[in-house]
């Protein structure tokens, strides 16, 4: 049941990432956006569940499509929380450059945390630290238990953190340290997931947006990863929002149970763009396109890579016609 609905998922990620590439390098961020969203919401209702958007694109008000409380399949499956991002990476399709990603995680109804549109201070690690480190420690505390554990000195150690402003003094006390720095322009649920990969990186740390953070936790669940997050509500609306959400102490430290509970919880992304993990969208001879995607499924640990070879005039008139 789990590889057949992760498979229709990936079917429309699929669509997502077909319809967002066609923006890659154009210098216009929305209407990748709106491309992927659109291809999103066009495909979701051939998904064998009765689905209800947890994290998606905004408040019904201010979103067409793929809002907060949308009910999305068929409703002929289980009842599902569904947590999309259509373009992780929408600047980073407009400006051509690598790991733009078309997301979905979907587990049982009632277990995925309800993130609000905000900042997430997280920590995640592979297999190999998963359980062992705490976002509570100080970030000098953190990297000298992880160079323990990985049996490296931290000059062999590669920590990913995006290139922002409010990062600088964490990117001073990592230097300080003598890591390895990998800066993300954007993308920090691909920078999550790459600490479960073969890459070079150990751990991801510094904050991003929160409906990414639960999307990582639902990846690196199914790669025995770990992810912890804790919010940032700046202003006292930020509070409201999150009480409203259910969580009575907003600054709590989430771990991945909170994030996305203790059931089975699936995972699928195609890539838009090149990356490391997943190849992006390829235009080939002939009207047709290759996609690369993932899926996996937490409840028995399988990753599944997906290569996909479309055919485009039936891609566009499903489109046309759905
Ligand atoms: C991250 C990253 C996204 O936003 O969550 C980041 O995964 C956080 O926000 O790709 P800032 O850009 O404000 O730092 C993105 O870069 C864009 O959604
Ligand atoms: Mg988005
Ligand atoms: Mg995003």
């Amino acid at each position: 049941m789990e590889s057949s609905l992760a498979l229709e998922l990936v079917r429309v990620t699929e669509e997502a990432a077909l319809q967002s590439a066609r923006w890659t390098g154009r210098g216009d961020k929305n209407s990748a956006d709106e491309a992927a969203t659109v291809a999103m919401r066009k495909h979701f209702d051939s998904a064998a569940m009765d689905g209800v958007v947890v994290i998606g694109e905004g408040e019904m008000d201010e979103a067409p499509m793929l809002y907060i409380g949308e009910r999305v399949g068929n409703r002929k499956g289980p009842k599902m929380d569904v947590a999309v991002d259509p373009l992780e990476g929408t600047e980073t399709v407009a400006s051509g450059l690598n790991n733009a990603l078309s997301v979905i995680a979907a587990a049982p109804r009632g277990t995925l945390l309800h993130a609000p549109d905000i900042y997430m201070h997280k920590l995640a690690v592979g297999p190999e630290l998963a359980g062992k480190l705490s976002l509570n420690d100080p970030i000098e505390v953190t990297l000298r238990k992880a160079s323990e554990i990985l049996s490296k000195p931290l000059s062999e150690m590669t920590v990913s953190i995006l290139d922002r402003e409010r990062h600088s003094t964490m990117i001073r006390a990592l230097r300080e340290s003598g890591v390895r720095i990998k800066l993300l322009s954007h993308g920090d649920v691909m920078g999550a997931i790459e600490t479960c990969t073969d890459s070079e990186v150990d751990l991801y740390v510094g904050s991003g947006g929160a409906p990414e953070g639960v999307l990582a936790a639902a990846a690196l669940k199914c790669l025995g990863g770990e992810i912890q997050g804790r919010l940032i509500p700046e202003t006292p609306e930020d509070f409201v929002r999150c009480q409203g959400m259910g969580l009575k102490h907003p600054e709590q430290l989430l771990t991945m149970e909170d994030m996305v509970g203790r059931e089975g919880v699936l995972f699928v992304a195609t890539g838009v763009t090149a990356g490391d993990f997943l190849r992006g969208v390829k235009y080939l001879p002939g009207q047709r396109a290759e996609t690369h995607s993932v899926m996996m499924y937490s409840g028995t640990r399988t990753v599944r890579y997906i290569r996909s070879v479309h055919h485009l005039f039936q891609s566009n008139e499903s489109l046309a016609a759905a």
